[in-house]
């Protein structure tokens, strides 16, 4: 009966020895990938839209130009947060396809025909105020007490 509990023991030794390796391997791991990281060009600029749909059709557009790295569209503020390769594209092909797909930046205004073929709710205000300081509500309107 000792025996079986101490090769028990053992096993759960070696256990957590492989697990102790594989941590290491995924950190090394983690510091390449920051490293290729800080070679990338950030970038935030105002984009017109409405709602999550909005959001997919901007990123997808943005995502589609070679050398992005990442793009998040902020419903709230009305900006886009870019990463991506300089060597690869720069900042105005990033606004044209942006553009492209319909929706205004604040450099480029939307495609027309793009933004005709837009669902009813994502044929966002093309007066609307973008890349704002402070988050406004999106859809809520439960502040009305004024
Ligand atoms: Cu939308």
């Amino acid at each position: 009966m000792k025996k079986v509990i101490l090769s028990v023991a053992i096993i759960a030794t070696i256990g957590l020895v492989s697990c102790k390796n594989e941590a290491k391997k995924d950190s090394t791991k983690t510091e390449q990938t920051v490293s290729k990281e800080v070679a990338m060009t950030n970038a935030t600029f105002g984009v017109r839209g409405n709602c999550g749909m909005c959001k997919n059709t901007i990123e997808k557009a943005a995502n589609g130009v070679d050398g992005l790295a990442s793009a998040e569209w902020d419903g709230s503020k009305k900006q886009i947060k870019i990463s991506f390769d300089n060597s690869k594209t720069n900042i105005t092909a990033i606004h044209k396809a942006i553009a492209n797909s319909g929706y205004d930046t604040d450099k480029l205004a939307g495609n027309d025909e793009s933004y005709k073929g837009l669902p009813g709710c994502c044929q966002y205000d093309r007066a609307m105020e973008m890349g704002l300081k402070e988050a406004v509500k999106v859809d809520d309107h439960s502040g009305h007490n004024h």
